[in-house]
């Protein structure tokens, strides 16, 4: 007899996408340039010189796109609002077009039975605002909270859940410390200052969001959270890891849970860049309760002390300032992307967070792999090894579950292929094959796998097509 894990009652199952991996239309009906549009046509920036110019296509091809997830059968579905779409400059003149593309968008999600889950900011800023310093600048967080209150009052009780910022560890460090992202500056200084008003961002909306927010609807925002392991047993490894753990998820849920940044991370970060850009009252801002932690999760990071020189056959990890260098274990196997697939680290930072932070309500709002896919001579995309991927992390997911963690969905990334970021098409992470040049849609074996976790609220462990 195979093992069924069942999942609670009203549990949340959905895909994930997020407005610039998707849309398209960068400059129709009004919608302004973000940093993304600029990023991606500046030569030697993204992978192939792809652009999120045409994207999926999905800004024409929604009504389509929400057939496919109605017969997925999915209960539903997060998103993003491109904030230049509705507002252009990202401060002064709201655009209507903008806003009634989500309203029919929205509508139709819910007339389909497919509960929104929207996210306010992942990642495409009004160009006009980095030109006045994004978010390096404290004003951005002021305009930020301004635009979600417009959003959430224009779109309001269409939405389940409104998730305020995706994963600002990466808007802030890829996009302002390591130049990787959007918009490209290579200077811890700027990180730190970002993250600071990203998260001061996120407070500030979640009170003005507060005044327009009726149940069912709830709000809460998504980090992008991994385990941090020492690779081997010495202490200066486990110190190594302890920073990089500072670095990567308690610089975020410190201030959001407890209202303070940690210690040995602020005392690191210090010299580089003082503390004037925190103000009295922004840690408070920054803790304003929410109703639930959006988790995203792919692996953990495996580190080793860098004893502050350069080491022969490993990459440093993050700034200079951890002294730590990544060392990924060899024996763990990667996904077509190249990263560790480590099911095990998803239960454990579930129940870290429980342990560590309270019994918060939980959604997994990203977790998800790329492989290899291609198209059948017989037009069909089978993808075992997602499946397999997929399978193994909802375990960890019930594992977590049966721990005691108040887990209420799961959103698979990603709905269909799309733009991978500095990667471009490159990486395929989606349930649904995207031909980029005829925008075909094919569904991959592991669509209908998941259908049906979904349709039965459980996981037949071992169950394949
Ligand atoms: O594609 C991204 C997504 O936009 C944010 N989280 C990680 C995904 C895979 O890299």
């Amino acid at each position: 007899m195979s093992e069924m894990l069942r999942f609670p009652d009203g549990f949340l199952w959905g895909t994930a996408t997020a407005s610039y991996q998707i849309e398209g239309a960068v400059d129709e009906d009004g919608r302004g340039p973000s940093i993304w549009d600029t990023f991606c046509h500046t030569p030697g920036k993204v992978f192939h010189g792809d652009t999120g110019d045409v994207a999926c296509d999905h800004y024409h091809r929604w009504e389509e796109d929400v057939a496919l997830m109605a017969q997925l059968g999915v209960n539903s579905y997060r998103m993003s609002v491109a904030w230049p779409r509705v507002q252009p400059e990202g401060s002064g003149e709201y655009n209507q077009s903008g806003i009634d593309f989500y309203r029919r968008l929205l509508d139709s999600l819910v007339e389909h039975g497919i509960a929104p889950v929207v996210t306010l900011y992942h990642w495409d800023l009004p160009q006009a605002l980095q030109d006045l310093g994004g978010w390096t600048s404290r004003d951005t967080s002021k305009r930020f909270a301004d635009y979600a209150y417009e959003v959430v009052s224009a779109l309001g009780e269409r939405v389940r859940l409104w998730i305020t910022l995706n994963e600002p560890w990466v808007s802030s460090h890829l996009g302002y410390g390591e130049g990787e992202h959007a918009p490209g500056t290579a200077d811890l200084s700027s990180a730190i200052r970002a993250s600071h008003h990203l998260l001061l961002g996120h407070g500030l909306a979640a009170k003005a969001v507060r005044s327009v927010m009726a149940p069912p609807s709830s709000l809460g925002i998504t980090l992008n959270l991994a385990p941090t392991r020492p690779a081997s047993n010495s202490d200066a490894d486990a110190e190594a890891a302890l920073r990089v753990d500072g670095y990567a998820n308690r610089w975020f849920l410190g201030p959001l849970f407890k209202g303070t940044y940690p210690k040995d991370l602020a005392d690191l970060f210090h010299p580089v860049t003082g503390d004037s850009h925190v103000h009295a009252g922004d840690l408070e801002t920054i803790a304003t309760p929410i109703d639930f932690l959006g988790v995203n999760y792919y692996f953990c990071h495996t580190v080793a002390d860098s004893h502050g020189a350069p080491q022969p056959g490993t990459a440093p990890f993050g700034p200079a300032v951890l002294r730590a260098v990544g060392r990924p274990d060899a024996a763990v196997p990667v996904t077509g992307r190249g990263w560790p697939v480590q099911p095990d680290g998803l239960t454990e930072i579930l129940v870290r967070l429980r342990h560590e932070y309270g019994p918060v309500p939980i959604y997994l709002t990203e977790n998800g792999a790329a492989f290899h896919d291609y198209v059948d001579p017989d037009g069909a995309v089978k993808d075992p090894e997602r499946v397999d991927y997929l399978e193994s992390h909802l375990k960890a997911a019930h594992a977590a579950i049966s721990a005691g963690v108040d887990l209420r969905g799961y959103f698979c990334w990603t709905f269909t292929d799309n733009f991978e970021w500095a990667a471009g098409y490159s990486q395929r992470f989606g349930l649904i094959w995207v031909d980029f040049k005829t925008q075909e849609r094919i569904l991959k074996t592991s669509a209908s796998w998941y259908a049906e976790v979904a349709r039965r609220n459980g996981l037949e462990i071992g169950r394949r097509l």
